[in-house]
């Protein structure tokens, strides 16, 4: 039994036509780093959901990056038209229905417009969150495409 919060995430990935399972782990995966040694993965391959507010419409985006990588907020911002700060904790819920820590990649409370850094383009499979901080799934970097409608960007900092 998953938690309703990824149980909420698994019903939106089948609703897409998805067929990834969502797992609980035993051990928190609330960051890239807890993520990946939780799983047994490379840091890399975690995908990192940051959420940042476009300054002048307000609208919400999400950057998927690798959890190697640091977002370069500029370059992202240049690619949008408008510049864009971090988002706070209220803002992330009531953008995606999710807290920080869990915010999966689809099943948001209203459509974001997303990034995803080309740097996890390199993997075969990644990891990203699920809802919950202990709930992730795999999945390719093209169906984090597909189930975001992003982008794909070079936005990592060099
Ligand atoms: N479950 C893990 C791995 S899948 C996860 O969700 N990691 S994450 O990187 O996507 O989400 C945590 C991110 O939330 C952090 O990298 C950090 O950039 C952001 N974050 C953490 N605390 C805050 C905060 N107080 N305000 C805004 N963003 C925050």
């Amino acid at each position: 039994m998953l938690k309703p919060s990824a149980q909420k995430v698994q019903d939106a990935l089948a609703a897409a036509g998805f067929t990834n399972q969502v797992i609980e782990l035993p051990d928190s995966a609330r960051t890239a780093a807890e993520a990946a040694a939780a799983i047994g993965c490379e840091v890399a391959e975690i995908v990192k959901s940051l959420v940042f507010r476009a300054r002048t419409s307000g609208r919400g985006v999400m950057i998927f990056a690798s959890g190697a990588n640091r977002v370069d907020e500029k370059a992202a911002g240049a690619i949008l038209g408008e510049p864009l700060e971090r988002a706070d904790p209220d803002f992330v819920r009531g953008q995606t229905g999710y807290a920080i820590g869990g915010v999966p990649p689809l099943g948001h409370a209203s459509p974001l417009h997303c990034i995803v850094d080309e740097g996890l383009l390199a993997f075969a499979r990644v990891w990203a969150a699920a809802g919950h901080p202990h709930a992730v799934f795999a999945l390719t970097p093209a169906e984090l495409v597909r189930m975001t409608n992003a982008r794909v960007a070079a936005i990592a900092k060099r």
